[in-house]
């Protein structure tokens, strides 16, 4: 049995390769794809988007809808540059014309009509902030009858966060900074919660090993996609910085395809909404429930994402 997926992601380097591998999975079926603006330029994100689908998707009959969300705390531009560069690969751009169309709705109305138009429930796949998510239940709350659970990658329940910006304390993550009311508005759901966190995305930092193991299979198509993809982002060498890239939302997406990659706990727990650590997830008792990826199987991650790639 294929599960339904519906995937809303935010156009970095990772999300875009989220998309690539979604498509190569024998046990998903992607039926809806949006785009929010978040840690990427919306036009870039979209036409990477669709040429991947085209590229990748084996004829699959998908539309990805645009997001008119805004976010609180705006990404660093230097991010959101990255997927003017995947978008002008020439592995994408072979063609020449790009035949997956935009749908007709923004990504929150889509999400609903994708849902409510599929029987059952569909398992969300959320890489980048909340914000369609949240509107979309504003407008729709019984809309949560057709979510299976929402996978996300967000939030951390360690000291330190990945935000590095002035007025903020350092600890909270990017896709809850970026819009912590749309998280706190999804918290105060009856919604299912896996979230991929800090703690486990921490254990797959972009390294030269990995670079290199995509090189040498590079006669593979789909593994050569990765290599240049990840060509464009800065490495962990000796040192994490605050550009240092991991495979944060790769993993989340991994996840979906095979579950025991990673280990889960249960975590009581709120978003802060407000003030200096506005963004950050904290566990407490009277907080809601949800379940965080704490740890994972480096290896066998890394080895599960390059077969998928090898498959394209
Ligand atoms: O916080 C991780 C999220 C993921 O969804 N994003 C990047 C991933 O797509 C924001 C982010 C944090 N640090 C970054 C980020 C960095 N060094 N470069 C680009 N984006
Ligand atoms: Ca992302």
């Amino acid at each position: 049995m294929k599960k339904n997926i519906y995937f809303n992601h935010d156009g970095s380097v990772d999300d875009l390769t989220s998309l690539f591998l979604l498509l190569q999975m024998d046990n998903v079926n992607v039926t809806g794809v949006s785009v929010i603006p978040a840690d990427c330029y919306l036009e870039p994100a979209m036409m990477a988007s669709r040429k991947i689908i085209d590229r990748f998707g084996d004829g699959i009959n998908l539309a990805v809808a645009a997001s008119n969300s805004r976010g609180k705390n705006p990404f660093p531009k230097d991010w959101r540059m990255h997927a003017f560069y995947v978008e002008a690969l020439p592995l994408l751009n072979e063609s020449g014309k790009v035949v997956t169309p935009v749908a007709n709705k923004p990504a929150h109305l889509h999400l609903i009509d994708t849902l409510r138009a599929r029987e059952g429930k569909t398992t969300l796949l959320f890489t980048g902030p909340l914000t369609d998510l949240a509107r979309a239940l504003d407008i729709d709350p019984t809309l949560e009858e057709k979510i299976e659970r929402l996978v996300w990658m967000g939030g951390t329940f360690r000291e330190e966060g990945n935000v590095e910006e002035p007025e903020h304390d350092g600890t909270a993550e990017w896709n809850v900074y970026w819009d912590p009311e749309a998280a706190a508005r999804v918290w105060s759901s009856g919604i299912e919660i896996v979230l991929v966190a800090l703690e486990s995305t921490n254990k797959v930092p972009l390294t030269l090993d990995v670079r290199q193991r995509w090189a040498k299979k590079r006669k593979y198509t789909g593994v050569d996609f990765l290599g240049q993809c990840y060509a464009i982002v800065p490495p962990l060498v000796h040192f994490t910085t605050n550009s240092t890239y991991f495979l944060w939302d790769v993993l989340t997406t991994a996840f979906i395809g095979k579950t025991d990659l990673v280990k889960v706990q249960k975590v009581n727990s709120i978003v802060i909404t407000e003030g200096a650590s506005q963004g950050r997830t904290v566990a407490t008792d009277v907080g809601r429930s949800v379940h965080v990826v704490y740890d994972v199987d480096r290896d066998a991650f890394f080895d599960y994402i390059t077969d998928l790639a090898k498959k394209a």
